[in-house]
């Protein structure tokens, strides 16, 4: 059974990790609640991700948390990952669902609502919507913002996770507009204290949640 995405995301990446055991990373989030977990490294060749990536997975599976492995569906596969998450020059839902099984979520990097509903046609669990606020992590993005992300919101019936630049002082927003999730890298990876800044993007969805703002 597949299950939702919803609530904190966190994308490790080990080039935010300052350093840091990208695992120990990962463990910190998931204590401050993060309910899912990407794996993204865009640097070393697979072979000398594949431990990392297994440590990552294994603390995600401890916590009862989601395991996504960025870009490539086999890698997906080898780490056994709950889902994969696809960027628009990554490989086609089309390709990518045969390899991955129906069992698998698969999520795809959007930025409007065009390219939303034409991943929900195609098969996708799951939109990432962004770049909706500007970010120094990643420097091809496009950008979107709240209003695109609402927009999305209201063509879509899949879960949309907001991305881009998000952190402390504007997740409430984000929550707001009725993201079911939200993404982040530097908010969490580059924090002294991951679980502490997990723990507060986190609790902008419970408190949301609590009084029934959406
Ligand atoms: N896709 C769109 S924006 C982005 C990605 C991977 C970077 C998100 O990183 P940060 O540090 O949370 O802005
Ligand atoms: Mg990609």
């Amino acid at each position: 059974m597949k299950r939702q995405i919803s609530g904190l995301y966190v994308i490790i990446d080990p080039t935010a990790c300052g350093g840091r055991d990208p695992a120990w990373v990962a463990q910190r989030a998931l204590e401050g609640g993060a309910s899912t977990i990407q794996w993204r490294d865009k640097h070393r060749p697979h072979p000398e991700q594949l431990d990392d990536a297994r440590r990552v997975r294994d603390a995600c599976r401890a916590h009862g948390a989601i395991f996504i492995a960025n870009d490539d569906p086999d890698v997906a596969l080898e780490l056994d990952a709950d889902g994969v998450h696809l960027g628009q020059k990554d490989m086609s839902i089309d390709v990518a669902r045969p390899i991955v099984g129906a069992g698998r979520i698969i999520g795809v990097s959007t930025n409007n609502v065009r390219e939303a509903l034409a991943a929900q046609a195609a098969g996708a669990d799951y939109v990432a919507v962004g770049a909706i606020f500007p970010t120094a992590t990643k420097h091809d993005t496009r950008a979107a913002n709240l209003e695109r992300l609402h927009q999305v919101e209201i063509a879509v019936h899949v879960p949309v996770v907001a991305i881009g630049g998000i952190n402390r002082s504007n997740i409430h927003d984000v929550v707001h507009t009725g993201a079911q999730a939200a993404a982040v890298i530097s908010a969490v990876c580059t924090a002294e204290d991951p679980a502490a800044a997990a723990r507060e993007l986190a609790a902008a969805f419970t408190a949301v949640r609590r009084f029934g703002n959406r």
